[in-house]
């Protein structure tokens, strides 16, 4: 599944408006001569064409338009540089199934099943740019309608994201009266989890936008900054190992595992459960837990990454990093007297914040 994504990303940059490639189909959608476009020309995609005339040129946006006013197939490089075959006609295996209906569509759909490669049909007069690569179908849709999507999808971000928001300030004004139970870190995480999938699924208008996606590419990055760090600080705080004997497991890896492209419903609460090492039956939901401090700490200014990591190997978990007096974090490797009146500061100015909020 990974991979069909993969491979979809790579065809729509390639395609996307701004590209010279974009251009030229786009040209022959215009004048509605339709075209059937091959790209590749591995051995096993020659072998299947007859007839037509081999060219060698460069392609450009108006050779690709005037190429298509001829029957037949035209073949280019594997890197769309160049035109290699014109008015082919291709006869791929009859017996590889096929949906469609004319024989356009069935043949580039027939020839990128049996080559993997991909095929671009576009239709003389239904006006649509279809790509084709192995079993994948794919309508490039015009580019208003994505523009559209891809808006309505940064609302819905938009929502999202003060949901998230409110729900991260909850868990802070829990994490500091030490009133967290598993089920309000697993409500946080299924939040974050759906500003990540929405953010994926933006990402791809973008791509498919190209050139027209700067606008929403400046609107996303502004709604989603800091929800990966946020997340990754957010599992660090929580997740369960033993500490003496084993190392910490990789909270990217396990934020990765949370927004895997290929699940497409939300995330069971006893998944998010047990990803994070907390076991996942339904009576576990209400067990008290201590976070270890990163993500709050992480807000406190000027306070280094490293003095973190001392300041919880110190102390072992947040509540007793706030109970701590002065002279007890100045203890601690990487703070002194004023870094220590300084994290007593910050804390309380969190809290209030936080608690006001
Ligand atoms: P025209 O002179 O343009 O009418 P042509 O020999 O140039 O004929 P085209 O490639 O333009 O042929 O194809 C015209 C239509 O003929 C397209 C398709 O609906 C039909 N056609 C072509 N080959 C086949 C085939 N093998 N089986 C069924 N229909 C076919
Ligand atoms: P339209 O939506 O009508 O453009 P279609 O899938 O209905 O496409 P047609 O049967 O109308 O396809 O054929 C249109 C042209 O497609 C005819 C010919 O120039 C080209 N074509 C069809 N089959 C092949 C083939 N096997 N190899 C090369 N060109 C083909
Ligand atoms: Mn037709």
């Amino acid at each position: 599944m990974v991979n069909y994504e993969e491979e979809m990303m790579d065809m729509l940059k390639m395609l996307a408006p701004g590209t010279s490639f974009r251009e030229g189909l786009d040209n022959v959608l215009r004048a509605q001569t339709g075209a059937l476009i091959v790209v590749g020309d591995s051995d096993e995609i020659l072998e299947l064409v007859d007839g037509g005339f081999k060219l060698e040129a460069e392609l450009t946006p108006a050779r690709l338009y005037e190429l298509a006013k001829m029957d037949g197939a035209i073949i280019l490089s594997y890197d769309i540089d160049k035109v290699l075959i014109a008015n082919a006609h291709i006869i791929p295996d009859s017996s590889i199934p096929s949906r469609e209906t004319g024989t356009r569509h069935r043949t580039a759909e027939r020839v990128a099943r049996q080559t993997e490669e991909l095929v671009i049909a576009i239709s003389q007069r239904r006006d649509i740019i279809t790509l084709y690569k192995g079993d994948i179908k794919h309508v490039l849709e015009d580019i208003r309608v994505v523009l559209s999507k891809a808006n309505q999808a940064v609302q819905t971000l938009d929502k999202y994201r003060s949901v998230l928001d409110q729900s991260l300030t909850n868990l802070s004004a829990l994490e500091f009266e030490d009133l967290v139970t598993i089920a309000d870190v697993v409500t946080v995480l299924q939040r974050a989890e759906m500003v990540l999938k929405i953010q994926k699924e933006i990402e791809r208008y973008i791509t498919e936008l190209g050139d027209e996606g700067r606008l929403i590419k400046m609107q996303l990055d502004e709604l989603i900054t800091d929800v990966r760090q946020e997340c990754i600080l957010l599992i660090r705080d929580y997740v369960n190992y033993d500490e003496e004997t084993e190392e910490e497991p990789g909270a990217e890896k396990i934020l990765n595992e949370l927004t895997d492209w290929s699940s497409e419903e939300m995330l069971s609460t006893s998944t998010i459960s047990k990803a994070l090492g907390l076991g996942g039956s339904v009576n576990s939901m209400d067990l008290s837990i201590t976070p270890r401090g990163y993500r709050l700490l992480r807000k406190i200014p000027r306070l280094p990454m490293p003095v973190i990591e001392n300041l919880i190997e110190h102390f072992s978990d947040f509540s007793s990093i706030v109970d701590a007096s002065t002279e007890e974090l100045d203890e601690v490797d990487g703070i002194g007297e004023v870094r220590a009146n300084s994290i007593k500061d910050g804390l309380r100015r969190l809290r209030d914040q936080v608690l006001l909020d």
